[in-house]
């Protein structure tokens, strides 16, 4: 069941402030508290859902369209589309979701690496 009381839930209700990128009706964008690049963004949904499977199972196609035309909307906004940039989503526990609210990371800003790293 969806957390109410989860930061970005909170950050959603502004009770807890947030170094906003961009918003409209369906996304709000805003840092990374914990930057891993040196731009380090998290789209969110505005609605309730837990992660992506959440997300595609019960969201409406403007919600599940306006998230991830929030996405290019915040990269070109933040001028990341010439050096280019990574997207990924943590779902569920094996890929240590941290925070209990669908939400895409953008990193960008340095030569990124390898997508995963190999299992040894
Ligand atoms: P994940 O592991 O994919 O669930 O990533 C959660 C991210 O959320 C992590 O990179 C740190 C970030 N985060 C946690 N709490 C806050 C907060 O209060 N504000 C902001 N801006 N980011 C947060």
């Amino acid at each position: 069941m969806y957390d109410a009381n989860n930061i970005f839930a909170r950050i959603l209700r502004g009770e807890v402030p947030a170094d906003k990128t961009y918003e409209d009706e369906h996304a709000l964008a805003f840092r990374d508290i914990r930057p891993l690049a040196p731009e380090h963004i998290l789209v969110i949904p505005k609605g309730a859902y837990i992660d992506m499977e959440d997300f595609t199972a019960r969201a409406s196609d403007a919600e599940i369209t306006g998230l991830f035309r929030a996405v290019g909307e915040t990269a070109r906004r933040l001028g990341l589309t010439k050096g280019g940039y990574r997207i990924l989503a943590n779902s569920g526990a094996d890929a240590h979701q941290e925070v209990p609210h669908l939400h895409i990371h953008i990193f960008a800003g340095r030569p990124l690496g390898p997508m995963l790293k190999r299992e040894a």
